[in-house]
């Protein structure tokens, strides 16, 4: 065959190759089913892929939460775990990491994301108080109202749009910060609530001069900023990448000045810092930390744990480490930008420009003969499921849940189904493979009936509603 005929990945794109930093070292088997046992499978899970088991799945690509892969050194770590229940020796190396490559003073372990956003919500809000934030995020926001607060969205207007390629499209716009605190009065404004690489607008990054420009307001009108940093490393990529001034600063660099804009800091470990489980809420404040610290004993554990186990706080600490190397995010978001490029290629909708962690294709877009109750994004996640067995996830009105005064609907802009991918599990082949699937139910697009919920609960109603076919 010739040259012309078959190429390298990087050749197709005028560019040397890259492989990803780090060989396979064990291996997981995958099961692969067929169609008619995914179509019963999907009929049992209500059609919703939440409600799927794991062993009916093929390429899982519902979430980056949990799924990466460990290293060899983070899983040595693991027989380092020093299961005392007070003071683990592994608590101490969460404490340097989070503090050498975040920042913070003060850090508190939790067992993930949301532990840490229920103590910042209930210790940082007072019923009434207004949250201003750079677009919601399911967990936060409902930990927010939970604790009495109410949530206002200060991103962009360019975040609400697919098509828009703004670089840096988790801006917050000041303009819509300013007319809140001008119409309620700082006093009223709890804190504004800064996430990195945002997830509901498709992974799309916060610039360092935006995050500046944020902290001289904040500190204007005496206001803090807390942090949602769970995907802030890879935040830091693409400051490096786009921002001007940044080319030759370390991901590790940036991620630290960036922090350095913000009075404390969420994180669910579970993405960036490439752990199974675990999580940290982080602030400089000693006061706001001594109540934090008092509140974690009673939800979570105490303060040198968190729920977490020793081990796992260890592997937590080395994961911080690996995670901020420029070789290992850049093959990450690499891998990301690989399938994306792919589908873009080919004419798919979705979300531009390719974001962090996933690829958010345009539900509308495919479907633009369901309305939005029928859950276009709902639909095509099934659909990709019937097709080949890749599970992805909803990301559109049914994960945006019901307005609590009204009891509507929440209409979002953005309806979106998410392939994410998990840190350092799939191969270039799996790309390809979801790719191809993707491109199958695009072509049956015409064809495709929507959905209706049967079954709703009360919170966070998308992990468990249940859907029947139109
Ligand atoms: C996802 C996961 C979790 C998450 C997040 C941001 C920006 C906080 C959290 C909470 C898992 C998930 C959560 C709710 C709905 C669907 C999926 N995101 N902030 O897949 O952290 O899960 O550790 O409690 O992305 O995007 P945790």
């Amino acid at each position: 065959m010739s040259d012309s005929q078959l190429r390298t990945m990087g050749q197709q794109f005028g560019r040397r190759s890259w492989a990803e930093p780090w060989k396979i070292k064990m291996v997981e088997p995958l099961r692969m089913v067929d169609r008619e046992h995914r179509e019963r499978a999907l009929d049992e899970a209500g059609f919703n892929t939440f409600l799927l088991k794991s062993e009916d799945v093929y390429i899982d690509l519902l979430t980056d939460s949990g799924t990466s892969a460990m290293s060899d050194r983070q899983w040595a770590g693991m027989l380092l775990g020093d299961e005392a229940y007070a003071g683990s020796r592994n608590f101490y190396s969460l404490e340097e990491a989070v503090q050498k490559y975040y920042g913070y003073k003060h850090i508190i372990p939790t067992h993930q994301g949301r532990g840490a956003e229920h103590l910042i919500s209930r210790a940082a809000i007072k019923p009434g108080q207004y949250i201003a934030g750079n677009m919601y995020f399911t967990t936060t926001r409902l930990h927010q109202e939970l604790a009495g607060g109410i949530f206002v969205d200060v991103i962009i207007d360019e975040a609400h749009d697919p098509q828009n390629t703004h670089p840096f499209k988790g801006n917050v716009d000041l303009e819509k910060v300013e007319a809140l605190v001008r119409r309620e009065g700082a006093a009223k404004i709890a804190y504004i609530s800064l996430a990195g690489t945002v997830n509901m607008a498709g992974g799309q990054p916060v610039s360092m001069a935006n995050a500046k420009a944020l902290r001289a307001f904040a500190d204007k009108h005496g206001i803090k900023v807390y942090l949602d940093a769970t995907r802030m490393v890879e935040n830091a990529f693409f400051i490096q990448e786009r921002e001007e001034g940044y080319a030759n600063r370390s991901v590790a660099q940036i991620l630290k000045e960036f922090c350095a804009y913000t009075d404390g800091a969420w994180m669910s470990a579970k993405k960036d810092s490439l752990v199974n489980i675990g999580g940290w809420l982080a602030v400089n404040d000693w006061t706001l930390f001594e109540e934090l610290r008092n509140m974690v004993v009673v939800y979570e554990g105490l303060h040198t744990y968190g729920g977490l186990a020793g081990r796992d706080m260890e592997a937590l600490a080395i994961g911080i480490v690996e995670s901020v190397q420029d070789d290992h995010v850049r093959s990450r978001i690499g891998q990301v930008r690989y399938l994306g490029e792919l589908l873009a290629h080919w004419g798919i909708p979705m979300v531009l420009p390719i974001g962090g962690h996933a690829i958010f294709l345009d539900a509308r877009a495919f479907y633009r003969h369901l309305r939005q109750d029928q859950f276009p994004a709902q639909t095509l996640a099934a659909e990709l499921y019937l097709d080949s067995g890749i599970r992805s996830m909803e990301r559109g009105i049914a994960s945006a849940g019901r307005d609590p005064k009204t009891g509507d609907h929440y209409y979002p802009k953005l309806e979106l189904t998410r392939l994410t991918i998990p840190r350092r599990v799939y191969t270039q082949a799996h790309m390809d493979v979801v790719a191809e699937s993707v491109r199958a139910a695009y072509e049956q697009r015409d064809k495709t009936r929507g959905l209706k919920m049967v079954y709703e609960p009360k919170y966070l109603r998308f992990f468990q509603a249940r859907f029947e076919r139109l």
